[in-house]
C-alpha cells in the first residue's frame, strides 16, 4: 500500500510534494477560526498567517498575499511581517470557497501557505448544462463500440505475481478495431467469483503497476491506462510521448464531440467493465470505480454510464463544472475557459445561450453530468482538499450536491492537489467494504452500531407458543409482559434434514419460515440453530452412544452421501428465507453449539479437535457453495468457567470462519457458581471478541423454570451488564421447561423491571430505524 501511495505521490504531484516529503525549515500556516473550516455566506472567516523557521517565529519577514473567492482573488498585497504572524479577515455573501494564498520571501526562496475557508458549501450549484441529448449521445456511442469485439489480450507478469494473486498485462478494443486499451489486471489466486474495483487514472502519460494489494483482499482490480499504449514499457518512452505528442492531450479536438480526445477515454472505460464481466471470475454484483483527479472524472463517468457499477470513489474530481469560470467563479482543472479572453465578451450572455463550439462540446466531457445519471443503486465516497488549488472544492463540492444516489462526503480540509494517508486508508477500507458487503456485513455492522446502545433481548420460539397458549397470531410471552416483541428471535431447524414437516419441537416449518419473515420484516433480528439427528445411528442429536458419528459423515465416511442430502435439505430451507422483493434475509447462524460439552453427537469427547474443525468446514464450505451471503456464523460453546486461550482454540473454527462468539450460560447448581463461571467466561469472551474483531453474545442462556422470582433483576442482568455483548437469548417456553418471562407472574415483574425499564436493553421497538 505504501509503494501505491508513494509511487502516485511521485508521479502526480512530484514538484509540490518533494517539499512535502522533505520537509522545509520554513513553514507557513494560514490557518481559520473554525476548526471544521465551515462558514455560512455573510459570516466572517478570521485567518491567522504564521512564518516559522525551526519552529518559531520569524522576525521580518517578507509575504505576498492574496485574498478572496478561490481562482478570483481580488485583495493582492505585499507586507513584511515583523513578529512573523498576521491576522486577516474575509467573508463571502454566495456559497463558495474564500481562499488565502500566502507566500514568504526567505532567504531568496518562496515558501507557501494557504487556507480555502467554505462558505455554505452544501448550497452550491454548478453551473453546467445538460444538453438534452446527453444520454442519447453516450448511449449511441457505446452501442457502436461495442460493435467490435473486445478481443482480448492477456500476459502473465511473473515478477508482479504474490502467492495470493495473479498478476496479468491485458488488453482489449477499445472503440473501434485497432483503438486498444492496455491495463494490468490482478486476479486472486484462489478459485471463487470475486467482486471486481476498475481503477482509473489521473492525468499523465505514464506505466502502471496494478493494484495488488485490494486483489489480495479478494477483488479482482485492473488498472487501464488512457492512451491506447501499454503500459509496462521503459518510463523513456511515456516521458517522450508526454512531452511530445501527446502534450496537453486535454485539448486535443476541444471543439469536435465526436473527437474530443476523452471520447475513446471514456469508451475505454466501459470497454474495461466490458472486459471484467467477458473475461474474469467477476461475480456479477459488486464493481467500484475510483481514481483520482483526472480519475476522479472517469469514476463520474463509469458510475453514470454503467450500472453494473455499484460504488464509486472519486478523489478530487477533475473537469467538472467548466463553465463556472464563466460566471467568475472557480471551475475544475483544466479550467478550458478561465483565462479565455472571450470571456469579457461573454460576461452579460447566459451560460445556456452561448454558441461556442468549445463550450458547447464541454458539456459532453464534464464531470457534472456524467453526476446527474448516477442512480440509488450506486454508492459514493467523495473526497477532496480545501486547499486544492488545481481541482478547486467549488467545483468538487457542487459535484457531489447535484448526486442523486447514497452518497458521503470526506472531505480532508488541509490537502492541496495530494492525500493525506489517513484519507487514502479511510478511501481504501471505503471500497473494500463496499466490494465485499453482503447481507451478513450488514447485519454485522447492524448489530456493532446496536451493540453502542447496549444489547438486545431475545427469546427461543418466541411467536409459536408459551405458558398456556399455542400457536395464537401475534401472541408472544414476551410482548404480553412488556408490551413489544424481543428485538431478537430465536428458532430452530432440528428435524429439517429429515424432509419433516415439523421441528423436533413439533413446530410446522411452514409457520417457521413466516414467523422467522415476520420479524425480519418489523424490524427484529433472527437466528437460528440446528439439533439434526444422528446419522449413524438414526437416534437424536442427544444420542451419544456412538464417538463414530462425525467420523461418519467426514469425507469417505459410511454416511458422508447421507449427510450430504441433509445438509441439502437445511440448504433448500434456508434458501428459501427471502424478503418479499426477492432478497434473502440476514440470520444469525449458529450450529454445532455446546461443543465443549458432551451431551450431542459433536460434543467434546464425541469427536477430536480435528474432526469438530472438519465437520464445522463441511456444513459452512457446503452453504457457502450454495452461494449464501446472508449467514453470519455464531460459534456458541457451552459455559466453562475456565476458558484459557488455548483450550477455547483448540476448536474454534478460525477468524475467517466465525463473526459472532458467545456461550450457552444455564444455571444448573447454585447461584455462585453461575456467576462465578459466567463472569469468568465473559471476561476471558470479551477480550477474545475485542482481539479478534468479533461480535460477542449470550447465545442462550436462562435457568430452568426460573424458581426464583428475582433471577432476573439480581443474578442476569448484573453480569451481563459489565460486558459488551449484542444480545441474550432466552431458551423457549414451554409447558414442561420455561426460561423466558411468564406474563402476570412475578417473575414476568422482575422481567420487565429489569429489562424493560432498563436504559441498556433494547427489544424490537428500540432497534427500529
Ligand atoms: C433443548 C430443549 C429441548 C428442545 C431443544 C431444541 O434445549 O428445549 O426440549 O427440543 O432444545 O429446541
Amino acid at each position: 500500500m505504501k509503494r501505491l501511495l508513494t509511487f502516485f505521490f511521485c508521479v502526480a504531484t512530484a514538484v509540490m510534494l518533494q517539499a512535502q516529503i522533505r520537509g522545509n525549515s520554513v513553514v507557513v500556516t494560514v490557518e481559520p477560526d473554525h476548526a471544521d473550516w465551515r462558514y455560512n455566506t455573510g459570516e466572517k472567516v478570521n485567518f491567522t498567517v504564521e512564518v516559522r523557521q525551526e519552529g518559531t517565529l520569524l522576525k521580518n519577514v517578507a509575504i505576498d498575499y492574496a485574498m478572496g473567492p478561490e481562482m478570483y482573488q481580488d485583495i493582492r498585497k505585499s507586507v513584511t511581517l515583523k513578529d512573523g504572524s498576521l491576522k486577516l479577515q474575509g467573508t463571502m455573501a454566495k456559497p463558495g470557497f474564500y481562499r488565502l494564498d500566502v507566500t514568504a520571501h526567505v532567504n531568496g526562496k518562496d515558501y507557501r501557505g494557504a487556507c480555502g475557508a467554505a462558505f455554505s458549501p452544501e448550497k452550491l450549484q454548478p453551473s453546467t448544462v445538460m444538453p438534452q441529448d446527453f444520454e442519447q449521445f453516450w448511449q449511441k456511442s457505446i452501442a457502436e463500440a461495442r460493435k467490435t469485439d473486445l478481443n482480448p489480450t492477456k500476459r502473465l507478469l511473473p515478477e508482479r505475481c504474490t502467492k495470493d494473486v495473479n498478476v496479468y498485462e491485458v488488453s482489449f478494443n477499445n472503440e473501434r478495431w485497432g483503438s486498444r486499451t492496455y491495463g494490468i489486471l490482478c486476479v486472486p489466486v484462489r478459485e471463487g467469483k470475486y467482486p471486481a474495483l476498475l481503477r482509473v487514472p489521473g492525468a499523465g502519460v505514464r506505466p502502471y503497476g496494478g493494484d495488488v494489494y485490494t486483489a489480495s483482499q479478494g477483488v479482482i482490480t485492473l488498472e487501464i491506462g488512457i492512451h491506447g499504449i501499454p503500459v509496462t514499457m521503459e518510463q523513456g518512452v511515456y516521458d517522450n510521448l508526454g512531452n511530445g505528442a501527446l502534450q496537453g492531450y486535454w485539448e486535443f479536438n476541444m471543439d469536435n464531440r465526436e473527437k474530443h480526445y476523452y471520447h475513446h477515454v471514456i469508451m475505454g472505460c466501459i470497454r474495461a467493465m466490458d472486459y471484467i464481466e467477458q473475461y474474469t471470475p467477476w461475480d456479477g454484483q459488486k464493481a467500484g470505480v475510483t481514481g483520482s483527479s483526472q480519475g476522479g472524472f472517469l469514476t463520474l463517468v463509469t458510475a453514470g454510464l454503467d450500472k453494473r457499477i455499484t460504488c464509486y470513489a472519486p478523489v478530487h474530481a477533475a473537469l467538472c463544472d467548466h463553465t463556472n469560470s464563466l460566471k467568475g467563479a472557480a471551475c475544475g482543472w483544466p479550467h478550458y475557459f478561465y483565462e479565455n479572453a472571450k470571456i469579457k465578451k461573454w460576461k452579460n450572455v447566459k451560460i445556456e445561450e452561448l454558441d461556442d463550439t468549445k463550450i458547447t462540446t464541454s458539456r459532453y466531457y464534464d464531470g457534472v453530468n456524467f453526476a446527474r445519471l448516477i442512480d440509488e443503486g450506486q454508492k459514493g465516497w467523495f473526497s477532496f482538499g480545501y486547499n486544492d488549488d488545481v481541482v478547486p472544492p467549488t467545483s468538487a463540492w457542487a459535484t457531489y450536491n447535484i448526486v442523486k444516489g447514497p452518497k458521503e462526503i470526506k472531505p480532508y480540509q488541509a490537502t492541496w492537489h495530494f492525500w493525506h494517508q489517513e484519507q487514502w486508508d479511510t478511501w481504501e477500507a471505503w471500497l473494500l467494504k463496499e466490494l465485499k458487503q453482503t447481507t451478513a456485513t450488514q447485519l454485522a455492522d447492524r448489530l456493532t452500531s446496536l451493540q453502542q446502545k447496549g444489547y438486545m433481548a431475545g427469546h427461543q420460539d418466541d411467536p409459536f407458543y408459551g405458558i398456556g397458549w399455542a400457536y395464537e397470531d401475534g401472541k408472544s410471552d414476551v410482548k404480553l409482559t412488556v408490551g413489544d416483541y424481543p428485538a431478537v428471535m430465536g428458532f430452530e431447524l432440528g428435524g429439517i434434514e429429515m424432509g419433516d414437516e415439523k421441528n423436533l419441537d413439533s413446530v410446522p416449518f411452514t409457520r417457521i419460515h413466516d414467523e422467522l419473515l415476520a420479524h425480519v420484516k418489523r424490524g427484529g433480528v433472527v437466528t437460528i440453530s440446528w439439533h439434526p439427528r444422528n446419522p449413524l445411528t438414526g437416534g437424536t442429536a442427544w444420542d451419544v452412544t456412538s464417538n463414530k458419528v462425525v467420523k461418519s459423515i467426514l469425507p469417505g465416511g459410511v454416511k458422508a452421501d447421507l449427510f450430504k442430502v441433509w445438509m441439502a435439505r437445511l440448504a433448500d430451507f434456508l434458501e428459501s428465507l427471502k424478503d418479499e422483493t426477492g432478497q434473502p434475509v440476514p440470520i444469525i447462524f449458529r450450529p454445532w453449539h455446546e461443543n465443549n460439552g458432551s451431551w450431542f453427537w459433536w460434543g467434546q469427547k464425541l469427536c477430536s479437535d480435528s474432526e469438530f474443525m472438519a465437520l464445522w468446514n463441511l456444513l459452512q464450505d457446503e452453504m457457502n457453495a450454495r452461494g449464501f451471503s446472508n449467514l453470519l456464523w455464531s460459534y456458541s460453546p457451552n459455559l466453562d468457567g475456565g476458558w484459557t486461550l488455548e483450550r477455547f482454540m483448540q476448536r474454534y473454527p478460525g477468524n475467517d470462519r466465525v463473526t459472532l462468539i458467545g456461550e450457552d450460560a444455564y444455571q444448573w447448581g447454585s447461584e455462585q457458581d453461575f456467576i462465578k463461571a459466567v463472569n469468568s467466561d465473559l471476561t476471558f469472551l470479551t477480550q477474545f471478541a475485542k482481539n479478534n474483531g468479533k461480535l460477542l453474545a449470550m447465545t442462550e442462556c436462562g435457568f430452568k423454570n426460573i424458581p426464583d422470582a428475582t433471577w432476573f433483576s439480581r443474578v442476569l442482568k448484573p453480569q451481563m451488564d459489565k460486558y459488551p455483548i449484542s444480545y441474550f437469548l432466552l431458551w423457549r417456553n414451554y409447558e414442561k421447561e420455561w426460561f423466558g418471562p411468564v406474563p402476570g407472574t412475578p417473575c414476568g415483574d422482575d422481567y420487565r423491571k429489569a429489562f424493560k425499564e432498563a436504559k441498556n436493553v433494547m427489544f424490537l421497538n428500540d432497534i427500529k430505524h
